[in-house]
């Protein structure tokens, strides 16, 4: 059939026709906000456009209301400015063929017939944009400033007059009356410039508390009792300052519990006199955290003696110390805001004689810190908030450890706030976030904290996390891509448990479709992202704060890369090519490691990004490699708990005594610890060397050793029980892929391995010269392209290496691996089933690939014609 225009496609033709000029003409007119929905955040709670516009006009009357401050004004004059209008005169009348602004004036809503905000919680707000005027209405001055932000977010941005702004109504409210953040972290507090680019951020984000109480700064916790020195008072009353006129409640916490006597009248005195002192610079908020301290020991004998021992003891004593600074302090302070405290039981919902204690006898109006289930809690629900308020009785506070990294400061979680049930903040007085020690990364998250506690319901953390990436980045889409890029790699946390989605997905679809071209780009663009954030991102200090994240995310990319051309040279078949990126990779690796943080100790820490993924694509490109040329590859140690410190899994198969893998904790029935052959072996004997002399304990106190092909169904070896040194022999005949220990009975010490020695028939090797220290004749056939035989000296006259196979097989070929930088010459020889050798061909180069036709062989051999021998590997297939 033959295709005709039909009548319907000329229409169609003509309709573009006549239409173009229309279409064109409309996108010269400056782009009315609200065509599109503006980006407000936290997202809203409710927004509607109106059938209306207004024009920036060049001089613009502000009128100022009741619930105006200078704040809210200062922010509105500003949208006003950015948008174009070049005066702003203070009035209190409409000027015609003016805009007019009421900042804080509920009246002046009367003309759009919108609602007024009395009937709005705390902090809410209506903004209201048509018959030529703006309106900002807050329920009071907070919410008055949050509507001038929300305008800031709206207005275009111009540098002259004639901008026109599509008719709009917000009405809006926080679901929660406390949401901010707790720089309660241990490790380098955050510098006070940080600290005043932070409550700037708070403020533009509708956060209202920014509770001051780093671990680590000493006149907060270790020397609660001295004053801070003069310099620093100046600086926390600049933040003081700072933080009122953001809307933002600063809390001073001070944490007394390393060393207070609960029942000392001085002591009481000395943490009343130093929060008089901070009244006295301006702070209205107060916290006493008692986190993190023994309430099982006292610090002084007269406490003992008024409350005796347990936690019925510590509830009663915290409680009375409490209401003290409570009754004596706070309700002495016209003005002050109630008072928080963090109890010692501060992780959980389980009833308590502490629990008890403070739920009946702390002051009823003491708000209560609770980290949900769990320090870091991977969620938190309605069910269990209402279950905090039951057993603390006292209204609660969320102390969210999201995105706090103290406790693995290897990385950066620049993933949403995530795993919070939705209603959380009407069962709370408030959503405090704990973030990292890095301020400026944290602020990814914090953007999504902001957005959960302001509107729960309407929030997606995938969106938010979306949303909080475009802003962060700026209007520059290339920015926007990289920061993204970055984002996801340093994505995983206990709130979100995949690390790196997009990479991850990108990586599946590769191994699925085989379009290398496609991961090609991902993988450029991943390189590229450092540079690009260096360069252009808005925020140097997000550049500072991520610095070895950034230098090894281009190193891990450099890695991935070479690993996707390293597959496509396998597949392609240019083995020789393949085998030069080979050994490019564990460099690469090297230097994708090598990045490190320094914390407040000094230890330097190695970053990591995308773990897991990353590093198991490059893991997975090496073995497509090796399995196209015909090697299993490297011996592969596992184990189902995590990594205490650097002491990592691959120590137990180092062939060193004294490196080890440490457990992060004890051993539970069904944990397990094992090695993976790559494949299945004629299993000879097995060694498991457990426990250290500084930790003779740390051992599998009753398992069993197993064996298994496929690493699903398994075999028992044998059973152990009290011995740190474990060995057992394999009866002749038996194969197995998979070696393990497996505990069969619970424990508290943790688990030391130092050595999980498996032995094999593998390939023996035999011959000269002997293999140089450090290398083994085995490394030429043991199936890892990683370890090189390296002879000790140059060979003598008819000296050579070989391969026994320990059987017979059918070869095709002889593949001869040599380091790069080694140019030994050697003839290659097989020995047929007569027991003579048959010369197959010379090696020349690192690659030397002997094709033949089908040949029986028990052994293959290198006679040496020059050169100091070095040999990664010797394949016969
Ligand atoms: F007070 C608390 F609510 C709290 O979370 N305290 C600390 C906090 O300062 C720290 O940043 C956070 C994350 O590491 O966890 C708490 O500190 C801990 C918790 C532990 F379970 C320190 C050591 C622990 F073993």
């Amino acid at each position: 059939m033959t295709l005709r225009p039909t009548r319907l496609a000329v229409l169609a033709a003509a309709l573009t026709l006549l239409l173009t000029p229309t279409v064109a003409l409309a996108a010269d007119e400056p782009k009315a906000a609200g065509a599109e929905a503006p980006a407000i955040t936290p997202t809203p709670q409710s927004v509607r456009s109106l059938d209306d516009r207004v024009t920036i006009t060049s001089t613009v009357t502000l009128i100022p209301g009741e619930s105006a401050d200078t704040q809210a004004v200062r922010v509105t004059e500003q949208a006003l400015r950015d948008a174009g209008a070049q005066r702003i005169v203070h009035g209190d009348r409409a000027v015609r063929d003016r805009l007019t602004v009421h900042v804080g004036s509920a009246a002046a809503l009367g003309a759009l017939t919108l609602e007024g905000p009395a009937g709005l919680p705390a902090d809410g707000y209506v903004l209201g944009i048509g018959e030529e005027r703006v309106v900002l209405a807050g329920k009071d001055a907070t919410g008055t400033y949050y509507a001038a932000q929300t305008l800031r977010q709206i207005l275009p941005r111009r540098d002259r007059p004639g901008a026109k702004v599509g008719g709009l109504a917000v009405r809006d409210w926080p679901a929660t009356g406390l949401r901010g953040v707790i720089e309660g972290f241990y490790g380098t507090p955050w510098s006070h410039d940080a600290r005043l680019d932070q409550l700037d951020f708070y403020g533009e984000h509708k956060m209202n508390i920014y509770v001051y109480s780093p671990k680590d700064d000493p006149y907060l916790r270790d020397k609660w009792r001295e004053p801070h020195p003069a310099r620093e008072l100046a600086q926390i009353k600049e933040l003081v300052d700072r933080a009122g006129e953001r809307h933002v409640d600063f809390t001073y916490a001070l944490s007394p519990g390393l060393s207070i006597c609960y029942s000392s009248d001085a002591d009481t005195a000395a943490l009343i006199d130093k929060f008089r002192s901070i009244w006295e610079i301006g702070v209205r908020t107060f916290a006493v955290p008692l986190d993190d301290i023994s309430y099982t020991s006292w610090n002084c004998p007269d406490d003992q003696a008024k409350w005796g021992t347990g936690g019925a003891a510590a509830g009663a004593a915290q409680a009375h110390l409490l209401n003290r600074v409570n009754r004596e302090f706070i309700a002495e302070h016209p003005g002050a805001q109630p008072l928080q405290m963090v109890p010692t039981e501060y992780y959980n919902v389980t009833g308590t004689p502490y629990k008890k204690a403070l739920a009946e006898q702390l002051d009823p109006d003491v708000l209560v810190e609770w980290t949900g289930i769990g320090v870091i809690a991977p969620t938190m629900t309605v069910a269990q908030a209402k279950a905090a308020r039951a057993v603390f009785n006292h209204p609660i506070l969320t102390w969210d450890n999201y995105p706090v990294n103290d406790y693995v400061t290897n990385r950066l979680l620049l993933g949403p706030f995530n795993g919070r049930e939705k209603g959380l903040p009407a069962e709370l007085a408030g959503i405090t976030a704990n973030p990292m020690i890095q301020p400026h990364a944290s602020k990814i998250a914090l953007f999504t904290v902001a957005d959960y506690a302001w509107n729960d319901a309407a929030y997606d953390p995938r969106t938010s996390w979306e949303a909080a990436v475009r802003w962060y980045a700026g209007d520059d889409t290339r920015v926007q891509r990289a920061l993204r890029t970055f984002s996801d790699v340093n994505y995983s946390s206990r709130l979100n448990l995949q690390q790196a989605p997009e990479l991850a997905a990108a990586f599946e679809r590769f191994w699925r479709d085989g379009d290398e071209r496609r991961l090609e780009r991902v993988l450029d663009d991943l390189r590229a992202a450092p540079s690009v954030l260096r360069d252009r991102l808005p925020e140097q200090g997000f550049i500072d704060d991520a610095g070895p994240w950034l230098d090894a995310t281009e190193a891990w990319a450099s890695a991935a890369r070479t690993a996707l051309r390293l597959v496509g040279e396998a597949r392609d078949g240019d083995g020789r090519e393949a085998w030069e990126l080979r050994q490019r990779l564990p460099g690469l690796l090297a230097t994708a490691r090598s990045f490190v943080y320094v914390g407040l100790d000094g230890r330097p820490v190695p970053v990591t990004v995308g773990e897991g993924v990353l590093d198991v694509f490059v893991d997975d490109a090496m073995a497509e490699h090796d399995r196209i040329l015909g090697v299993p590859g490297a011996v592969r140690a596992a184990s189902s708990i995590g990594v205490y410190r650097d002491n990592v899994v691959p120590r137990m198969i180092d062939g060193d005594d004294a490196t080890f893998y440490w457990s992060s904790r004890a051993p539970a029935v069904g944990d397990t610890v094992g090695v993976d052959l790559r494949q299945e072996r004629e299993l000879r004997s097995v060694k498991l060397a457990m426990g250290k002399s500084t930790s003779p304990g740390d051992y599998l106190r009753q398992g069993v050793l197993e064996y298994s092909s496929d690493g699903a169904s398994w075999q028992q070896l044998t059973a152990f029980s009290g011995q740190p040194d474990v060995t057992a022999t394999a009866p002749p005949g038996t194969t197995a892929r998979f070696v393990r220990a497996r505990a069969t009975a619970k424990q508290t010490n943790w688990l030391v391995v130092r050595e999980f020695g498996v032995v094999t028939d593998s390939a023996s090797v035999i011959g000269d010269p002997p293999a140089a220290a450090g290398s083994s004749l085995g490394a030429a056939a043991d199936g890892d392209l990683g370890t090189v035989y390296r002879a000790a000296r140059t060979p003598r006259e008819g000296e050579a290496l070989t391969v026994e196979l320990g059987k017979q097989r059918t070869a095709r070929s002889v593949t001869v691996l040599q380091p790069s930088d080694t140019a030994v010459r050697a003839t290659v020889e097989l020995r047929g089933p007569d027991g003579t050798w048959h010369r197959a061909g010379e090696v020349r180069g690192p690659y030397t690939r002997l094709r033949f036709g089908p040949r029986e062989v028990d052994a293959a051999r290198l006679v040496w014609r020059g050169g100091v021998p070095r040999i990664a590997e010797v394949i016969v297939r």
